[in-house]
């Protein structure tokens, strides 16, 4: 055989699927044995391998594949144009995705929670990104909100163990004003007002006012600091004075020379938990509080603002505030609230050009995500009648010493 004709063979030989060249002419079955052989031997990544989805789930472009489903999908928002400060969390879902490379199916068995998430019932899928417009913020809201929409309604695969028997979507922000878009999908998903548990160091209920220009349009009103007064506006959010949303975390300046924010979030139906709450009552009083407000029934769209987190364990992001929580006392948190009925989530403002080389923003990032799947499949699990694993321990501390 010539030279140029092994040439050929070799590249006409790599672009088969399934199927091998044997010789000049002739094709070679794979039987499953083989095939699972192959995947025996090549079939695993570790954490620094391979291509980057979240946690080495599998990836499938969901809006391009309506066919496909899934109980919990991760969604990417790349979008960052409605940001009153510092841009950059376009990038937030890559670098999340990055971040979570040592989560693996094989070791995700969540201590803290008592189940691994990746091997439970649960199909949980990264869905790639919505290509949101980064040029026309009214077209980009158009687009979050018609993909949240499309994927929240797919029939789930476990429906039984799915509110609504609808799968539950949790977003890669993005910038926070991806809220609005994400709650509008989950309000004509589920067919009623939406409670909102936000973990974040600001309001994000500001009249759009509030930011003082001159020059204003009605795309100035769509910022990352207003999308939860807007979501009021359009009655997405409960206004039963009995049912309020929460906010957790909080330390913002305020505008002018009282509490008017304050007052006008009151309006707005919102309870809040300052940042400084977590040294009076602890982390289990912080998880007291919120639970007494939001309880186990209701819907619950969760949403988590990374500068919820003190600027030393988080500094990349848009506007960090100083005097946060540690990473350690939001995981505490966010595993005591396990309780909630969950339907969505999203982690925003992680802006990567902004963190370290130690990539700590986007590792809280996507350290928030593991504990939301852990949280939503465990739910799943406690109505199958199931329970988590118990650890069996030997003995006190002191006696293992
Ligand atoms: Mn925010």
């Amino acid at each position: 055989m010539k030279l140029r004709e092994i040439l050929w063979l070799a590249v006409s030989c790599g672009s088969v699927a399934v199927r091998a060249c044997a010789g000049h002419g002739e094709v070679q079955e794979w039987s499953q044995e083989e095939l699972d052989e192959l995947e025996r031997k090549w079939g695993m990544e570790w954490g620094f391998s391979g291509i980057s989805t979240f946690a080495h789930l599998p990836h499938v472009k969901c809006l391009t594949n309506p066919t496909e489903d899934f109980d919990i999908a991760i969604i990417g928002a790349p979008f960052d144009t409605a940001v009153s400060y510092r841009p950059g969390a376009r990038f937030g879902p890559r670098a999340i995705r990055a971040a979570s490379a040592r989560q693996t199916s094989f070791r995700g068995f969540n201590a803290r929670a008592g189940i691994n998430p990746y091997q439970n019932w649960a199909k949980i899928l990264d869905c790639g990104d919505i290509p949101v417009v980064p040029t026309d913020n009214a077209l980009a809201v158009e687009q979050m909100s018609t993909a949240f929409a499309e994927l929240g309604s797919r029939a789930a695969v476990t429906p039984s163990l799915s509110p609504s028997g609808k799968p539950r979507l949790i977003t890669l922000g993005g910038d926070h004003s991806l809220a609005l878009p994400a709650l509008r999908a989950l309000h004509a998903v589920y067919g009623q007002k939406l409670r909102v548990l936000h973990f974040d160091a600001h309001l994000d209920t500001w009249h759009p006012g509030k930011y003082p220009s001159y020059w204003s349009s009605a795309q100035t009103q769509f910022t990352h600091g207003s999308m939860f007064w807007l979501a009021g506006q359009e009655g997405l959010l409960s206004n039963a004075s009995a049912a309020p949303s929460v906010h957790a975390g909080l330390r913002t300046r305020l505008s002018g020379g009282d509490f008017g924010d304050y007052e006008d979030d009151d309006a707005q139906n919102w309870v809040r938990v300052a940042a400084d709450e977590m040294d009076d009552l602890g982390t289990k009083g912080v998880v007291a509080r919120i639970m007494d407000v939001l309880g186990t029934e209701d819907p619950v769209y969760l949403s988590v603002d990374i500068d919820v987190l003190d600027p030393a364990f988080a500094p990349g992001t848009g506007t960090p505030e100083p005097g946060g929580w540690t990473t350690r006392e939001l995981i505490r948190v966010l595993r005591g609230i396990e309780g909630l009925n969950l339907v969505g989530a999203d982690i925003v403002e992680v802006a990567p050009a902004y963190q370290n080389n130690g990539e700590e923003t986007a590792l809280a990032g996507a350290q928030v995500v593991f504990e939301i799947l852990s949280s939503m499949v465990k739910r799943g699990m406690v109505e199958m009648g199931k329970t988590a694993v118990v650890e069996k321990k030997k003995g006190s501390v002191k006696d293992e010493l």
